[in-house]
């Protein structure tokens, strides 16, 4: 079928069964619901059909298919994401396809310390095939479980690791990705050294389905970790983490691996909705840092990071701290912290800024945007936490329970407004680690300078000039804006 011609879905969806090999459409309307709306409820799709190709080969077929007849396709992976990146459109005319069934460890070299693994294997997977290797994959987020590494590399994730081993950008060796056209771009090599040319493989990673589909990926290991500790620390203030932030790396270099800020509302939030948890110091405080050390070798950090915090608590730049004394305390603090965003899912409605700001400029702006919320948002709890180590808060604010939909779409422009022009003034991000996806799409347009959004819309021309991949997402699909609008 040429592209002007018949363009309903029912013989769409004929054409397509008969392109592709048996089973690979998913046909069961109550296991394809999940799959239709994004984590957080933000967006609701409908789709021309959901597939879950089992191989490259199939992948390459759907999109062929698809680019001759202009069909969207939206790629998903866990569909954990926070940016209603993996949802389709409401038209009913786009293509979902779900990486789950490509799963398979290629390859694991020990010795290169590198992994291939294909795109629909969950981070967790990918965690113990580098385990059963004695190596380490470090990207760790909350949702590792249930995300899957084609997406961590889509989104170039970030996560609690970031300060010692960066983001999924930096973990990535080389890429396989299948193009709009279906053509499969190969650049599976495990080397350090590659310098030939433009870098495709950064720039698949991060792009979101906009450029290609991601079917497998060569991803660094390091030796397995052999000694960490860990502490949650009770701060006077941010200006206090941040300086707290300085001395440890002075004192312990590269081994510090973590430093997770929390504000006492994060910590509430955790001990009311997450069962299980207890608060690990005696008294209140209003600010908690949750930091970690590591080494490849067996050292005594645990004696490292109580001298520091001893010298912060001299300084004033602590007021109490508790150190995990082993591995069962460890994962209970760390408890505490991913289940943050469970336990404000659960606690209600809110809206999310996921910004981040150079370090040093940390305690000004949470300073500022604080008091811009409570003198604007009477009803919004600021929960402002996060990865303070790479000056990446997740700046939100819940909202009761029974906080109208309509009243939490009148305000949020206006907040949304308010805390990105504040990152602005600070020299920041409006979005350091989730993307932009569909709900970020006007706040690029508006933040991002004029010639990188026109060189991000000629690479884009350029490797789908029909604009079949995940449309709307990124850029803007014939000039529309993102909107943003409030979700659990
Ligand atoms: P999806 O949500 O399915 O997709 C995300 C985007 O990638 C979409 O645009 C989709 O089209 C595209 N995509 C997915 N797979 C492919 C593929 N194979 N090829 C091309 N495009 C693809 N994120 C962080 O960065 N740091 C955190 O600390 C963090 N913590 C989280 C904690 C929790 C509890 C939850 C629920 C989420 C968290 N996230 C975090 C967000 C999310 O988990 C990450 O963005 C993750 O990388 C998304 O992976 P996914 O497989 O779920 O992708
Ligand atoms: C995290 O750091 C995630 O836990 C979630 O990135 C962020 O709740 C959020 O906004
Ligand atoms: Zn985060």
């Amino acid at each position: 079928m040429s592209a002007s011609g018949a363009r309903d879905g029912a013989s769409l969806l004929e054409s397509l069964r008969a392109a592709m090999p048996p089973g690979v459409l998913l046909e069961d309307e109550a296991a394809a619901a999940p799959l239709l709306a994004d984590h957080r409820h933000l967006y609701q799709g409908r789709a021309l059909a959901i597939a879950l190709p089992r191989s490259t080969a199939e992948v390459a077929t759907l999109l062929a298919w698809c680019n001759e007849r202009r069909i969207g396709v939206v790629p998903q992976g866990g569909n954990t994401g926070y940016c209603g990146g993996a949802t389709p459109d409401e038209s009913g005319m786009q293509l979902l396809v779900g990486l789950q069934r490509m799963r398979q460890v290629r390859a694991v070299d020990a010795a290169n310390f590198s992994l291939t693994v294909e795109a629909g294997c969950t981070l967790a997977e990918v965690q113990q095939a580098a385990v059963a290797a004695d190596r380490f994959f470090p990207l760790e987020l909350g949702s590792a479980g249930s995300c899957q590494i084609g997406g961590n590399l889509a989104t170039n994730a970030g996560g609690l690791n970031v300060l010692r081993f960066g983001m999924a950008r930096a973990l990535t060796l080389g890429v396989e990705a299948v193009l709009a056209d279906g053509s499969v771009c190969s650049h599976l090599r495990a080397l350090r050294k590659d310098n030939t040319g433009y870098d495709l493989v950064s720039l698949l990673v991060g792009s979101e389905g906009t450029l290609g589909i991601i079917t497998a990926a060569t991803l660094r290991l390091w030796p397995r970790l052999r000694a960490t500790a860990t502490a949650f620390v009770a701060v006077p203030d941010v200006a206090a983490a941040v300086a707290l932030l300085a001395r440890l790396r002075v004192a312990a270099g590269e081994r510090v691996n973590s430093f997770e800020l929390l504000p006492r509302s994060a910590l509430e939030l955790a001990l009311r909705h997450i069962e299980g948890l207890a608060d690990p110091l005696a008294a209140a405080h209003g600010w908690y840092v949750l930091c970690e050390l590591s080494s490849f070798t067996e050292e005594p950090l645990a004696d490292l990071l109580g001298q520091a915090l001893g010298d912060a608590l001299a300084a004033g730049l602590a007021t109490d701290a508790a150190l995990a004394a082993n591995e069962r305390q460890r994962a209970q603090l760390w408890r505490l912290r991913e289940n943050v965003p469970e336990a404000q899912r659960r606690a209600g409605p809110s809206l999310k800024h996921d910004i981040s700001v150079p370090i040093a400029a940390l305690p000004g702006f949470v300073a500022e945007a604080s008091a811009w919320v409570r003198a604007h948002v009477p009803a919004g709890m600021l929960v402002a936490y996060g990865h303070a180590g790479d000056g990446n808060l997740h700046f939100n604010i819940s909202f009761p329970q029974e906080t109208a939909a309509g009243q939490l779409a009148r305000e949020e422009p206006v907040i949304r407004r308010a805390i990105h022009d504040l990152v602005a003034a600070h020299g920041g991000s409006f979005s350091a680690e989730h993307g932009i996806g569909r709900l970020k799409v006007g706040e690029l347009e508006r933040y991002a300078p004029p010639g990188t959004l026109a060189m991000m819309r000629a690479i884009k021309n350029a490797l789908d000039p029909h604009g079949i991949m995940n449309p709307g997402k990124v850029l803007a699909a014939g000039g529309q804006g993102g909107e943003t609008p409030g979700g659990h």
